[in-house]
């Protein structure tokens, strides 16, 4: 007999999330035969912009997320500068990716240690928020185990080195004050520059020798889980982390994956859309290109079941993160599966941490930081393509008479835990669940692994 089982909230993500469950047997094996993923709050940043200054928007839209604040600077900012034509200085573009590098490797830290670890080991220390907690599949020996537990307060101590180092160029973190059209209002102060530097000598053999090696201890243990949670395989990235003045030379390249057995297509921006068949907006919201799309919520409605909209590439659902950044940069493609999005997790941040050491060495102490944007906004349009730790991030905006006439944004965490769309296909999330083994389920933990492994956040998902 099909048994549901409702997860709500689900703890150690940011936000409000909840999974539904639907586990029965079929061919002999107790399974999730349904999966519904479910935002349950309504935040309204897009409405909230209306109106405002757009060079307001690199504030506001921060707030949006205390995890990866930088991020949405960095999207909004880009939109500005695409939609003023501005140019902006080659230290200017290194600053900004500093602070988002350090970003990115604090949000790894927090993911995989704070996040992801407590499925699978008793917790930091036997006292509250670690306790009470699910005891059951735990494999590791005791000795593991508290070495684990150790690693996790030592990566603690490494997530504070990480958001100083971005706040050397960010005024402050998590939220930076000094993303600006144009560049950034931090100088690059020789004292800055070299104390950036240290900081990532210090970080970087953290990642190496411990974030790394833990993320290959857990999947040489639970290595069924690089058989679970694998969804659909069609991955997207918008790429990140400029490396000239271009906006297509990146780090991160930006590509589409039609399945793990497909090449890497070029990205056609222009192909996303959001359908709210079953998201509490009103219909007219649907089928919407993000350049002309529109927030109308709509509570109750019947169909419906999250707040989150359901953004599709064309008409398919897509993830986005740091495998499907990996994977598009050809630095990882082992498989696409909970366990490789924690593995694929741990390697970027050794790749950005690394990049982030050489761009160091790049700025030019005292060198120019800002161009002077030659006109102001009037009535203009500007996209900012990015990502963000969790994925692909989008803003667009337009104005009318210098204020923001209209803005949509695109999370990553929106792309993963996505609903169904107007052709009742299920999002991401919903689709690596449908098809696990679950022993208990009045204690899905195989369920909560699989949604820890896209690392959620449901903050910025409904944003
Ligand atoms: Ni709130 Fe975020 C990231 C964005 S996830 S953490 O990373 O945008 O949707």
């Amino acid at each position: 007999m099909a048994t549901l089982s409702i997860i709500d909230p689900v703890t150690r993500i940011e936000g409000h999330l909840r999974i539904d469950i639907t586990v029965d047997v079929k061919g002999g094996v107790q399974q999730i035969v349904d999966a519904k993923s479910v935002g349950t709050l309504f935040r309204g940043f897009e409405k909230i912009l209306v109106g405002r200054d757009p060079r307001d928007a690199a504030h506001i839209t921060q707030r949006i997320c205390g995890v990866c604040p930088v991020a949405h600077a960095q999207a909004s900012v880009l939109a500005q500068d695409n939609a003023l034509g501005t140019k902006i200085p080659a230290n200017a573009r290194i600053l900004r990716n500093l602070v988002n590098a350090a970003n990115f490797i604090d949000s790894h830290l927090l993911s995989f240690y704070l996040l992801t670890l407590p499925d699978y080991i008793a917790g930091a220390a036997p006292m509250p928020p670690f306790t009470p907690g699910w005891t059951n599949d735990r494999r590791f020996d005791a000795a593991t185990e508290k070495q684990l537990a150790a690693n996790t307060v030592a990566a603690i101590a490494m997530r504070r080195q990480a958001q100083e180092s971005g706040a050397l160029f960010a005024g402050k973190l998590p939220h930076p004050v000094t993303f600006i059209n144009g560049g950034i209002t931090a100088a690059a102060l020789p004292a800055k520059i070299t104390a950036f530097r240290a900081y990532l000598d210090k970080v970087i053999p953290f990642i190496q020798n411990t974030y790394l090696l833990d993320a290959q201890t857990l999947a040489s243990v639970y290595k069924d889980y690089y058989t679970l949670g694998k969804g659909y395989g069609r991955l997207l990235a918008f790429g990140v982390f400029e490396l000239d003045t271009t906006t297509t030379n990146k780090l991160f390249k930006a590509g589409y994956v039609a399945s793990p057995t497909s090449p890497v297509a070029a990205l056609n921006a222009l192909n996303v859309q959001e359908f709210v068949t079953y998201s509490y907006y009103n219909n007219t919201d649907n089928a919407k290109k993000p350049s002309v799309g529109t927030t109308t919520p709509m509570y109750p409605k019947t169909s419906a079941y999250s707040w989150l909209k359901a953004p599709r590439y064309g008409t398919l659902p897509c993830e986005v993160g740091p495998l499907a950044r990996m994977w598009v940069s050809g630095d990882y493609r082992k498989g696409v599966s909970a366990m490789d999005r924690i593995v694929a997790r741990a390697y970027e941040a050794l790749k950005i941490a690394k990049a982030a050491r050489a761009w160091v060495d790049q700025v030019v102490p005292n060198g120019s930081v800002y161009t002077t944007p030659t006109s102001l906004f009037g009535t203009r349009s500007g996209v900012g393509l990015t990502e963000a730790p969790r994925g692909a991030l989008g803003h667009w905006f337009g104005t009318s008479n210098n204020t923001i006439s209209r803005y949509q944004i695109i999370t990553p965490t929106c792309w993963n835990c996505s609903p169904r769309d107007n052709k009742n296909v299920a999002g991401p999330l919903e689709q690596a669940l449908i098809g696990t083994p679950v022993a208990d389920p009045s204690f899905p933990i195989e369920a909560v692994r699989i949604v820890h492994s896209f690392d959620p956040c449901l903050d910025c998902a409904v944003h």
